[in-house]
C-alpha cells in the first residue's frame, strides 16, 4: 500500500496587503511554519509521497529565509516529494526551482507535457508537468497511462473548466487517463475527493487562508492506495482562520457584536458586517473596543437608519424638504446598498444643518 499527502497552493511570501505591515511579516513567517507542519504531519503518518500540485509560492519573488526553509523541511521529510509548478510559482530559467539544490528526495517536473517517474520500491509510477508561463494549454488531453500494471498517480495545477487558460481538465479525460489517484492544484477551496471512472482526484484547497474569500479550515488531503482502491480525507492544519459575522446591529452595535461571537477569536482575522435597521453606528468606537479581541479585524457598517430619520420630512422647512425629497429617492430604491448611501446623505445633511460635527 502507498501512504501519500497531498497539498497545494502554499502562496509562500504572499503580499497579504489587508493586513498591517507587523501582521503581513508574522503571516509570512506563519506560512513557513506551515510547511514545517506539513512535513511533520507527513512523516508523522508514514507517507512514501509528498504531492505538492504548484503555487507553493506566491511569485517568482520568494525570500531567502523561504526557499531556506523549503529546503530544510523538504530535506527533513521522509517521502519522496513531487512537485508540479503552478501558474504562480512556473518553472522558468532562474527561478528557484531551477537554481537552487533541491535535497535528493524532491522530484521537480519542469516541462510543460507530462513525464513520468517509475518508483519500482512502490510498484508506481508519478506523473506530473509543469507551468511554464502563466498560463497552460490542456496536459491531459488524449493522455492514458503507459502500464496500467503499475498503480499511477499524478500531480499537476489545473481546473475542471472549459476555456480556462489554466490547464483545463475535463472529467471525461481524467475517466479516460487511467490513473488511480490524480493531484490537483489551483482551486482555493477544498473540494474533497472526487471520483472520474476509476480515478480518485481533487484539490485540497489552498494551505491557509489569505483573505476573506477564503474563510474556515484550510489543509491538505492524506491518502492510500492499493490494488483495491484509493481512500483520500482532508486533514485540517491547525492555524489562523479568516471569518465572516453578520450581525444585525439594532439599538447597541457593541452588544449585538459581543452576543454573536464566539468566545476565542484571538487567533483568527475577522469581518463583521453590522445589518439591519440600526442606531447609527460609530465604526471607530467599535474598532478600538473589539481590535484587541483579534489578530485582525475589519468593521463594516452595512445599517439602514430607523424610521424616524424621517420624521420630519412632511415639515415646511428646509430639512422638511431636503428629507422628503431623500426619502422620495429612498422608498424608490431597488437595493441595500443604495438605501444605505441615501440614509448616509440624509445623516449627514441634517448633522451640517443642524451644525453637529458627527452623524
Ligand atoms: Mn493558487
Amino acid at each position: 500500500m502507498i501512504k501519500f499527502l497531498h497539498a497545494a497552493d502554499f502562496h509562500l511570501d504572499a503580499p497579504f496587503a489587508s493586513l498591517s505591515r507587523e501582521a503581513a511579516v508574522r503571516r509570512r513567517q506563519e506560512q513557513r511554519e506551515a510547511v514545517r507542519r506539513l512535513v511533520t504531519a507527513c512523516n508523522e503518518a508514514d507517507c512514501d509521497l509528498m504531492l505538492l500540485a504548484g503555487d507553493l509560492l506566491d511569485s517568482d519573488g520568494a525570500w531567502q529565509e523561504t526557499i531556506d526553509c523549503l529546503v530544510e523541511q523538504f530535506g527533513a521529510c521522509r517521502a519522496q516529494i513531487f512537485l508540479a509548478p503552478g501558474n504562480h510559482d512556473r518553472f522558468l530559467p532562474g527561478c528557484p526551482y531551477d537554481a537552487v539544490q533541491w535535497p535528493d528526495n524532491v522530484h521537480i517536473f519542469t516541462k510543460n507535457r507530462l513525464e513520468a517517474v517509475a518508483l519500482p520500491e512502490l510498484g508506481c509510477a508519478v506523473w506530473g508537468a509543469a507551468f511554464t508561463q502563466m498560463d497552460c494549454l490542456p496536459l491531459l488531453e488524449d493522455f492514458t497511462v503507459q502500464d496500467p500494471e503499475l498503480l499511477n498517480l499524478m500531480v499537476l495545477h489545473g481546473e475542471v473548466r472549459p476555456n480556462s487558460a489554466y490547464n483545463p481538465i475535463s472529467e471525461a479525460q481524467i475517466a479516460a487517463s487511467g490513473l488511480d489517484y490524480l493531484a490537483l492544484g489551483h482551486v482555493h477551496q477544498c473540494s474533497g475527493p472526487l471520483r472520474a471512472g476509476k480515478t480518485t482526484y481533487g484539490w485540497p484547497g489552498c494551505l491557509m487562508g489569505r483573505g476573506f474569500d477564503e474563510c474556515g479550515d484550510k489543509g491538505y488531503f492524506l491518502g492510500e492506495l492499493d490494488r483495491s482502491g484509493c481512500t483520500v480525507r482532508f486533514v485540517p492544519l491547525p492555524g489562523r482562520r479568516y471569518e465572516i459575522f453578520h450581525v444585525r446591529a439594532g439599538d447597541d452595535a457593541a452588544a449585538a457584536i459581543e452576543a454573536a461571537l464566539p468566545p476565542d477569536t484571538a487567533a483568527n482575522i475577522c469581518r463583521i458586517y453590522l445589518e439591519g435597521e440600526a442606531e447609527p453606528v460609530d465604526e471607530r468606537a467599535l474598532y478600538r473596543a473589539f481590535a484587541p479581541r483579534f489578530f485582525g479585524l475589519t468593521i463594516c457598517d452595512r445599517t439602514v437608519p430607523k424610521v424616524d430619520l424621517w420624521a420630519a420630512a412632511g415639515e415646511d422647512t428646509l430639512k422638511g424638504l431636503f428629507l422628503k425629497d431623500l426619502k422620495e429617492r429612498y422608498d424608490r430604491a431597488e437595493d441595500e446598498e443604495t438605501r444605505r448611501c441615501i440614509a448616509l446623505a440624509a445623516r449627514s445633511g441634517l448633522a451640517a444643518m443642524e451644525g453637529r460635527e458627527g452623524l
